[in-house]
């Protein structure tokens, strides 16, 4: 069994190197504009929509994805509603919901995506009472997209997809993250791209982004025009910085994540005992995933608790039980407890192991033998 001498953690962000950042930089210092819509911002949502081959006018950029998440729920006019979401997911997709001003619904999960279940969902609709649901491509596994389009239509629901974990991300060619109504993707530093802290709004119907721009500022449109009510949610100068510059190493992001994935399946894929979650094993078709997660299911709660701890205590390993505890396990969202059996046999035998650029394929290949002694070894 190796203990690696540098306690290898579940991820650290790419940084670019100092020098470039110092560069692009200086013109936010010559320009001393370092918020409200300035230069750099309006760059980075050009290359962005460039980059994700969508319209400049079907985008909006945020301080972090839950704002992102919260105005885009608002612009939609979800307040006073419920929202059907999962609870297999971090805490802040439910707050993002409740505080955009409706009541999350939780439904159960596929068994093997993770991802919300649209049958699940569709017993929990209310008409006239529901207005949308917010499902999850959890570790950038896609959702069903064809089942929930099926009920956005049948039921005339908005369907806003979390993307947080599903930058880079295709699916029959076309970005994971431009579908449904809407998708909100993070930008916080734990994600493949990062804008040190940062979140986007993908949209269908561009009317939205003036509403979103009213949201993100105030309402304030000129020296002398405040039209509605709005929040503070913008992106300032250095995160847009952060985002050209990692926008130009994107392809190697990405890459650099599928060679780590894949020394994990070499050693891990078709072991007993376990399952290694990954895109392949899905089966998806036209689907180029980013492989910004390497979940472990084990066959137990015990197992995974023992495992968990010892990679930590004898490897100087630091996995992440994501997503654990569930969100309905939370005081607030305790309502919700017991209703999604699927999801609470997941959150209980889940492990994510490390992965983030710079973490050496050799290195996350001793982890997953590590995995192996530790599993076939007695508590
Ligand atoms: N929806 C979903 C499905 C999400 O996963 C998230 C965020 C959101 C919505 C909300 O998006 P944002 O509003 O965050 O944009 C992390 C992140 O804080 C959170 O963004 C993320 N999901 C969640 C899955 O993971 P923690 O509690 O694991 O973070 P923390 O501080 O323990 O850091 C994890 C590791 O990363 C540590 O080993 C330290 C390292 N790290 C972290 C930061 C922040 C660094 O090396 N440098 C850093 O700057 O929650």
């Amino acid at each position: 069994m190796r203990r690696f001498e540098i306690p290898i953690v579940i991820g650290r962000p790419y940084l670019p190197d100092f020098g470039a950042f110092s560069a692009v930089s200086e013109e936010v210092w010559q320009a001393r504009i370092l918020s409200n819509d300035g230069p750099q911002l309006r760059k980075f949502h050009s290359e962005l929509a460039a980059y994700l081959d969508v319209e400049e006018t079907n985008l909006a950029l945020f301080c972090n994805g839950t704002t992102a998440l919260e105005n885009g729920l608002k612009a939609l006019g979800v307040d006073g509603g419920e929202v059907i979401t999962t609870p297999f997911s971090f805490v802040g997709t439910a707050h993002a919901i409740v505080r955009a001003g409706a009541k999350p619904v939780f439904a159960d999960i596929d068994e093997r995506t993770l991802c919300l279940d649209p049958a699940s969902c569709e017993r929990l609709i209310r008409p006239g009472v529901t207005k949308a649901i917010v499902p999850v491509h959890v570790y950038g596994f896609p959702c069903d997209v064809d089942g929930f389009a099926d009920l956005s239509r049948r039921y005339g629901l908005k369907i806003v997809y979390d993307a947080a974990h599903a930058f880079g991300e295709e699916l029959r060619g076309r970005h994971l993250v431009t579908f449904g109504d809407m998708s909100m993707v993070s930008f916080h530093p734990t994600k493949i791209f990062h804008t040190c802290e940062g979140g986007l709004l993908t949209f269908r119907d561009e009317s939205l982004q003036q509403r979103l721009f009213d949201l993100r500022n105030f309402a304030i449109r000129s020296e002398t025009s405040c039209v509605s009510v709005g929040g503070n949610a913008k992106m300032n100068e250095l995160q847009a910085v952060m985002g050209i510059l990692n926008l130009r190493v994107v392809d190697d992001l990405l890459s650099c994540r599928k060679r780590i994935h894949r020394a994990y399946a070499d050693v891990l894929a078709g072991m007993p005992r376990i399952r290694f979650l990954s895109p392949e094993e899905l089966g998806v078709r036209e689907f180029k995933p980013n492989y910004s997660y390497c979940p472990v299911m084990f066959e137990d709660f015990r197992t995974r608790e023992r495992v968990y701890g010892q990679l930590k205590d004898l490897c100087n390993v630091y996995a992440r039980r994501y997503f654990y505890p569930l969100i309905t396990d939370c005081p607030s969202y305790s309502y919700g407890r017991g209703t999604c059996p699927v999801a609470e046999d997941a959150a209980r035998r889940v492990l994510s192991l490390p992965t983030f650029h710079g973490l050496a394929p050799e290195d996350a290949r001793d982890v997953a033998r590590d995995v192996v002694e530790l599993l076939e070894g007695r508590s």
